[in-house]
């Protein structure tokens, strides 16, 4: 009775992920929705969250053209050989480099905060690309505090516990664009293999050649978006901060053999001197022993990204 009295709070999805339509004025059962998705799936798609249909269509326009330039335009933002951070373009597939791991070009930049911005690696084809991503990070950043606020509740604990246990204003945004050009290799269909982000939370748009797959239930399903929907996918660290109650969503991308695909996703992080692990309000008491070693960000994408031990 109790199992299905919470399962009205998701909109039924056949064969599809969970979609919560935000505009319900009952802010109660919307952030119920959100919770039950993150304890069930850690990815869903949100409807009429309140970002204009007109800004997403622009920021992929401008995204598009930036990879419709030709290459030596596309390399003034590259991401420079000896740099340690993602920022910048790079290319994985072209000289066959990329071949077995990823085949796909990229697009790194950070979008918040102002003071962590490097206009360097931002393109400068479009003269909208500055003002449609500002915009994009204002709005991205409070739907994702939004939701975060909705799944600290859902823990018990006051609506900031997330964002504070992840360093408060000192959260970053990076957007990443992503260019799959059509892949003629057919074992090879992966643009980006099964994972988890290492990240807190994304949000993910594409354009409309589909490719996004969640893990569930031992099968892949799947993704499906519309031009207005955003996909929010929970990555390691809220799994870890909620001490394992919010599951962080396994997902891979597909290739097209004839169609490119591409796909926004922003990564909402710590930054790298945070240390973030669960919140201590919830591992105290015999019962709530902590499931996950606290760790620097830092750290923590060195030792994910090399497939070392992390608790
Ligand atoms: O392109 C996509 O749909 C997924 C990309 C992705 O999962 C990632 O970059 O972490
Ligand atoms: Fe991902």
């Amino acid at each position: 009775m109790e199992m299905e009295k919470r399962k009205q709070h998701i909109a039924p999805a056949p064969g599809g992920i969970p979609v919560v339509d935000l505009s319900n004025s009952d802010e109660d059962e919307v952030a119920r929705a959100v919770v039950q998705a993150s304890e069930e799936w850690g990815v869903f798609q949100v409807v009429n969250h309140g970002i204009p249909t007109e800004l997403i269509r622009r920021l992929k326009e401008v995204g598009t053209e930036f990879f419709e330039l030709p290459e030596t335009e596309k390399e003034v933002v590259a991401r420079p050989a000896d740099s340690k951070d993602l920022e910048g373009y790079t290319t994985d597939y072209k000289d066959g480099k990329g071949r077995g791991k990823t085949w796909a070009d990229h697009l790194f930049h950070r979008i918040w905060p102002p003071s962590r911005i490097n206009y360097r690696f931002w393109p400068s084809n479009s003269p909208d690309y500055k003002e449609v991503n500002e915009e994009y990070a204002k709005q991205i950043k409070k739907l994702s505090e939004n939701i975060m606020g909705w799944l600290s509740e859902g823990l018990g604990l006051r609506r900031d516990a997330l964002k504070e246990g992840l360093g408060g204003e000192t959260v970053e945004y990076l957007m990443k664009v992503i260019f799959y050009p059509p892949c003629p290799d057919l074992d090879m269909l992966y643009g980006a293999p099964h994972h988890t982000d290492l990240n807190a939370i994304t949000f993910l748009i594409a354009n409309e050649v589909h490719g996004l797959q969640a893990f569930q239930d031992n099968k892949w399903i799947d993704v499906e978006y519309d031009d207005s929907g955003i996909v929010v996918i929970i990555a390691d660290q809220i799994r870890r901060m909620s001490n394992g109650r919010y599951k962080c969503g396994e997902h891979r991308a597909t290739m097209d053999t004839e169609k490119t695909r591409i796909s926004w996703p922003v990564f909402a992080e710590p930054n790298l001197d945070h240390v973030v692990g669960p919140l201590p309000e919830l591992i105290s008491g015999d019962d709530n022993a902590p499931k996950f070693k606290p760790h620097f960000y830092r750290d923590y994408k060195l030792l994910k990204m090399n497939g070392l031990p992390l608790d």
